[in-house]
């Protein structure tokens, strides 16, 4: 990871100061860019790399870094408390109305503040003039990170992020240490398997209860379990596809759950299983570390205690 990837993260933090605050009629975003910076598709923006994708052949960004891509742009809208509700608009500059389904559903918002706590995902209602609504899954004070995943009807999949502050005292909540079991709501999942920067992983999740593996999961989303993985410190979006569904015939429902992942480099991130069981859906989350962990830069910004140890800058 660079230090433009590093510092961005702080940039988009910053950029949330001044977007304003959700739940008090701030609308987010500027007029769409009917034809935005990026396109992705020609080779000159390749030669560009550094921004953490490192993987070999494919140059293009993790997804959900940017609010706007593609001629797509992300934008949160004005909506009543305790609903939040946003559009896509196109490379026309209008709202999309149309969209593929992908994963059983048409969109999915996912959430999570950018201490990578509080992650939720829900699937939004569209009304006919392109606006998604949805129960506000914002769960408490934070800087958010709302991230639209979707497949526009004739194009390609894509995943959109946007920033939104709700208002309200900070907590800081530390990434919790790396670990390979995880409980919620009375299951336990573990965790085999390790991300490798820049090739697919196998990474099997087995749920259990009261000590005995879970055989009857229910489908969700098209598969026995649907992960998402968060990057530490930008928040890139990672692409984790199942590895089978339940209508092949051969996938069983359960206690195991394989999924092949891709991360685009070293370093922690936080992996978010939804799995469906007793007809709720559960979340169970784990901190992992990709490959080598980067020897510390000499160019990020100062973190506490770093002047220690350094002559004309020590704390007594
Ligand atoms: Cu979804």
């Amino acid at each position: 990871m660079n230090t433009a990837t590093k510092l961005s993260g702080f940039a988009l933090g910053l950029a949330a100061v001044f977007a304003g605050a959700y739940g008090i009629g701030h609308v987010a975003g500027p007029a769409a860019p009917a034809a935005e910076t990026r396109h992705d598709t020609t080779d000159t923006d390749h030669g560009a790399a550094g921004h953490g994708d490192e993987s070999a052949g494919d140059a293009r960004l993790p997804g959900g870094l940017l609010v706007s891509e593609r001629g797509y742009t992300l934008q949160p809208v004005t909506a009543p408390a305790g609903e939040f509700a946003f559009r896509i608009t196109g490379p026309d500059g209008a709202p999309v109305t149309r969209y593929d389904v992908a994963h059983d559903r048409r969109m999915h918002l996912i959430v999570a503040r950018r201490d990578l706590s509080g992650f939720r995902h829900v699937h939004p209602e569209l009304a006919a003039d392109g606006t998604w609504r949805v129960a506000s899954p914002l769960a408490g004070p934070g800087v958010w990170r709302a991230f639209a995943d979707f497949t526009p009807t004739g194009g390609e999949p894509l995943t959109l992020g946007v920033d939104v502050t709700v208002p309200g005292p900070l907590a800081a909540r530390p990434l919790p240490a790396p670990a390979t079991t995880a409980t919620v709501d009375g299951y336990t999942v573990t965790l085999t398997g390790t991300p490798e920067p820049g090739r697919t992983s196998r990474l099997t999740l087995t749920v259990s209860r009261s000590g005995r593996p879970v055989t009857d999961l229910q489908p969700y989303l098209g598969a026995y379990g649907h992960l998402v993985a968060l990057r530490q410190g930008d928040l890139a979006y990672l692409h984790v596809h199942p590895e089978g569904t339940p209508d092949d015939g051969r996938t069983p429902a359960g206690p195991a759950v394989t999924f092949a992942a891709e991360v685009p480099s070293a370093g922690a991130y936080r992996l978010y299983l939804d799995f469906r069981h007793g007809d709720a859906v559960h979340t169970a989350e784990f901190t992992v570390l990709a490959g080598a962990q980067p020897a510390p830069a000499p160019t990020t910004a100062p973190i506490p205690d770093a002047g220690h140890g350094t002559p004309g800058h020590g704390h007594s």
